[in-house]
């Protein structure tokens, strides 16, 4: 092979061999992890495939069901969630699942095997923009159980962020993305639809300064508290701010205006309001993992007061005000809203 052809080759790294190749740098490594994060891609492949043809197949729109955060269950979201459970239900790796779209504890069947893991998911996040061909996503989060043997239980679910060992997300959006960490740095994959494959084409993410976008549901202004208009106008270059105005970004799919963010630069919040006083989003299946992510990004997420990491949860779908992006606007939000 000729040297060009050799580094041509080089170049392609898939998904499988990037886990692998990480894995041996821990000589304790079982492969169990690797073997997971395989499984969430491949269900990542799945759910893109359906949510790209979700028009033709017929399958936009809501099912009639409400879960039990009260919303509108759409097709695509029970889809998406049936898909993550049948993949890896049976795999022998996990102990318990958890899922936005489910109230309790999901089981894994007693006819398989308990693993070390425990999986907690938002199958498909930004289900309001299903239906208008806007970009949507899939958030994961594993720890490693806490119990010893036997079915999985609460106490495996409700850890906070920071014993997390891995934690993801995959966008379906112009392309399918998927982008993880197992606390050794961000790496994004972009799916070859025609090799079926997700292929590394963001090595090393870093959430580059300065930031460019701040991203908000503005809507809500009237309902927020003092403290975070403020921080907002310091977002826009009013008043005591020393920098011009960030451009404004809200789809309303978390994972995409995160994603943007990590790329560009930037901040989402979701702050408490009068009407959500805890906010809306969910700690454990939005929340943590992408604060996760973030850090290993460089940046940082907050409540407000506490590093979402930090965060005990207490209940399976406790939500939580998040301010997430570049370090230096996290940081910035706290220090109105602590003032
Ligand atoms: P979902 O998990 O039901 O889709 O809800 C979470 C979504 C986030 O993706 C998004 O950032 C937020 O809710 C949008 O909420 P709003 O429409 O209030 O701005
Ligand atoms: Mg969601």
């Amino acid at each position: 092979m000729g040297q060009n052809q050799q580094q041509q080759s080089q170049k392609i790294i898939t998904i499988e061999r990037h886990v692998l190749q990480t894995q041996r740098l821990y000589p304790e490594a079982t492969g169990r992890l690797t073997n997971l994060l395989y499984d969430l891609a491949l269900a990542g492949k799945y759910i893109a495939s359906k949510t790209s043809r979700a028009g033709l197949a017929q399958i936009l729109g809501h099912t009639g069901q409400t879960n039990v955060q009260g919303e509108k269950v759409m097709k695509l979201d029970q889809l998406a969630d049936q898909a993550i459970f049948d993949l890896i239900d049976h795999t022998g790796r996990l102990a318990v699942m958890a899922s936005e779209e489910h109230e309790n504890l999901i089981p894994i069947p007693e006819k398989y095997p308990c693993g070390e893991y425990v999986l907690l998911f938002d199958p498909l996040d930004g289900s309001s923009n299903i239906d208008y061909n806007v970009s949507v996503g899939t958030i994961f989060a594993i720890h490693r159980r806490k119990t010893s043997q036997g079915p999985g239980t609460m106490a495996d679910i409700l850890q906070p962020g920071r014993t997390m060992v891995a934690a993801g997300y995959i966008v379906y959006g112009a392309s399918t993305m998927f982008v993880y960490s197992t606390g050794h740095g961000v790496d994004g994959f972009t799916l070859d639809p025609d090799i079926g494959e997700f292929l590394l084409t963001h090595p090393n993410i870093r959430i580059p300064e300065p930031p460019q976008y701040y991203s908000a549901n503005q809507g809500y202004q009237s309902l927020w508290s003092p403290s975070v208009v403020a921080y907002t106008h310091w977002l826009q270059g009013i008043g005591s701010s020393n920098h011009d105005a960030l451009s404004q970004r809200y789809v309303g799919s978390l994972v995409t205006d995160f994603h943007r963010n990590m790329l560009a630069g930037g901040v989402y919040y979701y702050p408490a309001d009068i009407e959500h006083p805890q906010g809306k989003l969910r700690l454990l299946y939005e929340a943590a993992p992408l604060a996760f992510i973030a850090e290993q990004a460089g940046g940082l997420a907050s409540n407000g007061h506490d590093s979402i990491l930090d965060i005990q949860p207490e209940k399976l779908h406790q939500r939580t005000p998040l301010f997430i992006g570049n370090r230096s606007l996290v940081t910035k939000a706290e220090k109105f809203i602590n003032n």
